[in-house]
Protein backbone atom coordinates (compact mmCIF):
# COMPACT_ATOMS: atom_id res chain seq x y z
CA UNK A 1 0.00 0.00 0.00
CA UNK A 2 1.04 3.38 -0.73
CA UNK A 3 1.21 6.30 1.41
CA UNK A 4 -2.10 8.21 0.43
CA UNK A 5 -0.33 11.19 0.79
CA UNK A 6 2.79 10.49 -0.90
CA UNK A 7 3.20 11.95 -4.27
CA UNK A 8 6.22 13.50 -6.03
CA UNK A 9 7.05 16.18 -3.33
CA UNK A 10 9.43 13.85 -1.49
CA UNK A 11 11.74 11.47 -2.97
CA UNK A 12 13.10 9.65 0.61
CA UNK A 13 16.71 10.03 0.22
CA UNK A 14 18.57 6.66 1.22
CA UNK A 15 20.54 8.41 4.22
CA UNK A 16 18.48 11.10 5.94
CA UNK A 17 20.48 12.69 8.51
CA UNK A 18 19.20 14.64 12.02
CA UNK A 19 20.79 17.79 13.05
CA UNK A 20 21.54 18.34 17.08
CA UNK A 21 23.33 20.45 18.71
CA UNK A 22 23.17 18.82 22.39
CA UNK A 23 25.25 15.53 20.79
CA UNK A 24 27.44 17.65 17.98
CA UNK A 25 28.28 20.70 19.97
CA UNK A 26 27.87 22.96 17.13
CA UNK A 27 24.70 24.84 15.71
CA UNK A 28 22.22 23.31 13.01
CA UNK A 29 23.26 25.80 10.95
CA UNK A 30 27.05 24.71 10.27
CA UNK A 31 25.47 21.13 10.59
CA UNK A 32 23.31 21.87 7.84
CA UNK A 33 26.30 23.34 5.86
CA UNK A 34 28.19 20.32 6.05
CA UNK A 35 25.85 17.96 5.06
CA UNK A 36 24.60 19.97 2.35
CA UNK A 37 28.16 20.37 1.23
CA UNK A 38 28.08 16.23 1.33
CA UNK A 39 25.65 16.61 -1.01
CA UNK A 40 22.14 15.78 1.52
CA UNK A 41 18.97 16.06 0.13
CA UNK A 42 16.39 16.32 2.71
CA UNK A 43 17.77 16.58 6.41
CA UNK A 44 15.83 16.93 9.80
CA UNK A 45 16.69 19.43 12.77
CA UNK A 46 16.20 17.86 16.17
CA UNK A 47 16.26 20.52 18.86
CA UNK A 48 15.12 19.23 22.48
CA UNK A 49 16.43 22.00 24.91
CA UNK A 50 16.11 25.12 23.16
CA UNK A 51 13.27 27.56 23.74
CA UNK A 52 11.06 28.16 21.04
CA UNK A 53 12.12 31.76 19.63
CA UNK A 54 15.71 30.51 19.32
CA UNK A 55 14.58 27.22 17.80
CA UNK A 56 12.41 29.14 15.60
CA UNK A 57 15.05 31.59 14.34
CA UNK A 58 17.69 28.69 13.84
CA UNK A 59 14.97 27.01 11.65
CA UNK A 60 14.51 30.12 9.97
CA UNK A 61 17.96 31.03 9.08
CA UNK A 62 18.54 26.95 8.05
CA UNK A 63 15.82 27.19 5.58
CA UNK A 64 16.66 30.33 3.96
CA UNK A 65 20.19 28.72 3.09
CA UNK A 66 18.63 25.13 2.49
CA UNK A 67 16.12 26.49 0.39
CA UNK A 68 18.50 28.52 -1.84
CA UNK A 69 20.30 25.25 -2.64
CA UNK A 70 17.13 22.74 -3.41
CA UNK A 71 17.47 21.00 0.23
CA UNK A 72 14.16 20.03 2.05
CA UNK A 73 13.99 21.01 6.02
CA UNK A 74 11.57 18.56 8.36
CA UNK A 75 11.57 20.15 12.05
CA UNK A 76 11.51 17.24 14.56
CA UNK A 77 8.40 17.48 16.96
CA UNK A 78 7.19 20.80 16.41
CA UNK A 79 4.12 21.47 13.95
CA UNK A 80 4.30 25.11 15.47
CA UNK A 81 7.87 25.79 14.39
CA UNK A 82 7.35 24.27 11.38
CA UNK A 83 4.59 26.09 9.90
CA UNK A 84 5.92 29.61 11.44
CA UNK A 85 9.44 28.59 9.86
CA UNK A 86 7.67 27.33 6.55
CA UNK A 87 9.61 24.16 7.01
CA UNK A 88 9.11 21.56 4.43
CA UNK A 89 7.63 19.38 7.06
CA UNK A 90 7.49 17.82 10.47
CA UNK A 91 8.75 14.69 11.75
CA UNK A 92 6.01 13.22 14.52
CA UNK A 93 5.98 11.46 17.90
CA UNK A 94 3.77 8.95 19.11
CA UNK A 95 3.35 11.90 21.95
CA UNK A 96 3.11 14.89 19.50
CA UNK A 97 0.27 16.44 18.23
CA UNK A 98 -1.48 13.70 15.98
CA UNK A 99 -0.56 13.30 12.24
CA UNK A 100 -4.03 13.85 11.36
CA UNK A 101 -3.70 17.31 13.07
CA UNK A 102 -0.79 18.60 11.63
CA UNK A 103 -1.88 17.67 8.16
CA UNK A 104 -5.00 20.11 9.05
CA UNK A 105 -2.45 23.32 10.01
CA UNK A 106 0.37 22.20 7.53
CA UNK A 107 -1.57 21.37 4.74
CA UNK A 108 -1.25 18.63 1.89
CA UNK A 109 1.92 20.17 0.97
CA UNK A 110 4.00 19.32 3.50
CA UNK A 111 5.73 16.12 4.43
CA UNK A 112 5.04 14.36 7.23
CA UNK A 113 6.86 11.76 9.07
CA UNK A 114 6.02 9.47 12.24
CA UNK A 115 7.76 7.77 14.24
CA UNK A 116 6.58 3.90 15.02
CA UNK A 117 8.62 1.43 17.62
CA UNK A 118 6.32 -1.67 16.42
CA UNK A 119 4.62 -3.87 14.03
CA UNK A 120 1.36 -2.78 15.39
CA UNK A 121 1.85 0.94 15.56
CA UNK A 122 3.40 0.76 12.20
CA UNK A 123 0.11 -1.06 11.14
CA UNK A 124 -1.95 1.77 12.24
CA UNK A 125 0.67 4.49 10.86
CA UNK A 126 -0.37 3.41 7.19
CA UNK A 127 -3.84 4.85 7.80
CA UNK A 128 -2.63 8.03 8.44
CA UNK A 129 -1.78 11.06 6.21
CA UNK A 130 1.88 11.26 6.39
CA UNK A 131 4.52 10.49 3.92
CA UNK A 132 6.50 7.82 5.44
CA UNK A 133 6.86 6.18 8.58
CA UNK A 134 10.00 5.64 10.77
CA UNK A 135 10.71 2.62 12.66
CA UNK A 136 13.25 2.28 15.10
CA UNK A 137 15.00 2.33 17.38
CA UNK A 138 16.75 -0.44 15.51
CA UNK A 139 20.20 -0.90 17.48
CA UNK A 140 20.05 0.28 20.71
CA UNK A 141 21.24 3.95 21.17
CA UNK A 142 22.82 6.57 23.31
CA UNK A 143 20.83 9.20 21.13
CA UNK A 144 17.55 9.42 22.79
CA UNK A 145 16.56 9.17 25.93
CA UNK A 146 13.48 6.65 26.90
CA UNK A 147 14.50 4.95 23.99
CA UNK A 148 11.66 1.70 23.14
CA UNK A 149 12.76 -1.74 23.19
CA UNK A 150 15.06 -2.02 20.47
CA UNK A 151 12.83 -3.41 17.16
CA UNK A 152 16.08 -5.35 15.95
CA UNK A 153 16.30 -6.22 12.24
CA UNK A 154 14.11 -9.08 12.59
CA UNK A 155 11.63 -6.16 13.58
CA UNK A 156 12.23 -4.08 10.71
CA UNK A 157 12.12 -6.83 7.94
CA UNK A 158 8.48 -7.41 9.54
CA UNK A 159 7.64 -4.23 9.49
CA UNK A 160 8.41 -4.00 5.74
CA UNK A 161 6.40 -6.83 5.07
CA UNK A 162 3.05 -6.00 6.54
CA UNK A 163 3.30 -2.25 5.21
CA UNK A 164 4.27 -3.38 1.39
CA UNK A 165 6.01 -0.54 -0.13
CA UNK A 166 5.12 2.19 1.94
CA UNK A 167 7.80 4.67 2.41
CA UNK A 168 9.73 3.44 5.29
CA UNK A 169 12.69 4.79 7.57
CA UNK A 170 15.10 3.22 9.33
CA UNK A 171 16.22 4.93 12.67
CA UNK A 172 18.31 4.10 15.85
CA UNK A 173 22.22 3.08 16.25
CA UNK A 174 22.95 3.00 12.61
CA UNK A 175 26.10 3.37 11.70
CA UNK A 176 29.21 2.20 8.98
CA UNK A 177 29.43 -1.46 10.08
CA UNK A 178 25.11 -2.32 10.33
CA UNK A 179 24.03 0.26 7.10
CA UNK A 180 23.54 -2.44 4.53
CA UNK A 181 21.54 -5.13 7.00
CA UNK A 182 19.64 -2.33 7.43
CA UNK A 183 18.69 -1.62 3.85
CA UNK A 184 18.68 -5.49 3.01
CA UNK A 185 15.88 -5.83 6.03
CA UNK A 186 14.05 -3.53 3.49
CA UNK A 187 14.64 0.11 4.89
CA UNK A 188 14.32 2.72 2.06
CA UNK A 189 15.87 5.19 3.75
CA UNK A 190 18.22 5.40 7.10
CA UNK A 191 17.91 8.32 9.62
CA UNK A 192 21.09 8.73 11.15
CA UNK A 193 22.53 11.15 14.07
CA UNK A 194 25.49 10.15 16.10
CA UNK A 195 27.19 8.16 13.39
CA UNK A 196 27.43 11.88 11.48
CA UNK A 197 26.90 14.75 13.78
CA UNK A 198 28.86 13.28 16.82
CA UNK A 199 32.14 14.15 14.86
CA UNK A 200 31.38 17.83 13.74
CA UNK A 201 34.59 18.72 12.14
CA UNK A 202 33.47 15.56 9.81
CA UNK A 203 30.04 15.99 8.91
CA UNK A 204 30.72 16.06 5.54
CA UNK A 205 33.42 13.49 5.45
CA UNK A 206 30.45 11.11 7.10
CA UNK A 207 27.66 12.11 4.97
CA UNK A 208 29.82 11.00 2.44
CA UNK A 209 30.85 7.63 3.04
CA UNK A 210 27.65 6.90 3.80
CA UNK A 211 26.12 8.04 1.00
CA UNK A 212 28.83 6.40 -1.11
CA UNK A 213 27.92 2.75 1.31
CA UNK A 214 23.97 3.35 0.52
CA UNK A 215 24.31 3.84 -3.53
CA UNK A 216 26.97 0.73 -3.59
CA UNK A 217 24.02 -1.41 -1.70
CA UNK A 218 21.35 -0.16 -4.20
N1 LIG B 1 14.26 7.63 17.55
C1 LIG B 1 14.47 6.32 17.69
S1 LIG B 1 16.11 5.98 17.97
C2 LIG B 1 16.54 7.61 17.86
C3 LIG B 1 15.40 8.38 17.63
C4 LIG B 1 15.37 9.84 17.51
C5 LIG B 1 17.91 8.11 18.02
C6 LIG B 1 18.72 7.94 16.78
O1 LIG B 1 20.02 8.44 16.95
P1 LIG B 1 21.30 7.64 16.52
O2 LIG B 1 22.44 8.45 17.09
O3 LIG B 1 21.35 7.61 15.03
O4 LIG B 1 21.23 6.28 17.16
MG1 LIG C 1 9.93 13.23 18.60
Amino acid sequence: MKSEISNLKFKQPRIYPITDESISGISHAVQVERLIAAGAEVIQLREKFADSRTFFESSVKVLEFARDRGVKIIINDRVDIALAAKADGVHLGQNDLPPEKARDILGKQAIIGFSTHSVGQAVLAMRMPIDYIAIGPIFPTDSKEKADAVVGLKGLREVRDIIHDFPLVAIGGINADNLVSVFEAGADSVAMIGAIVSDPENIDVRMRVFTELALRFC
